[in-house]
């Protein structure tokens, strides 16, 4: 597997954390969105990291699909999240997280909402 985005992104990191803590062996593209953009595109037209190439050639983005994606490949027990025997855990698990992602984005903007 690659995984195409540099560190300095918490989406990116969150991937390569599931990827450690599964043990999947992959390859780093640290590619920036902005200076290598052009090599970013041939794999998403999005030009946004994270990017996930699957050892059988097919990309992945968005990090949930990619995490959920993961959860698949490796099967239930080492899962993170219980799939798919818990399906409704893991609705919750990605609310929780969207709601994650959503507060930090409001403290790192100092915004009142
Ligand atoms: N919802 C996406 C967010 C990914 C994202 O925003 N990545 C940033 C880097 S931290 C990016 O590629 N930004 C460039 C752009 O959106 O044009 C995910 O979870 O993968």
């Amino acid at each position: 597997m690659i995984l195409i985005g540099q560190y300095d992104s918490p989406f990116v990191r969150r991937v390569a954390v599931a990827l450690r803590e599964y043990r999947l062996p992959y390859e780093h593209r640290p590619w920036s969105v902005w200076a290598q953009s052009e090599e970013v595109a041939k794999f998403t037209p999005l030009r946004r990291v994270p990017v996930l190439v699957l050892d059988d050639g097919e990309t992945l983005v968005e990090s949930a699909a990619i995490l959920d994606a993961l959860d698949d490949l490796v099967g239930a027990e080492p899962a993170l999240l219980e799939t798919p025997a818990y399906p409704a855990l893991r609705a919750h698990a990605a609310r929780c997280e969207a709601m994650a992602s959503f507060a930090a984005v409001v403290q790192a903007l100092h915004v009142d909402v």
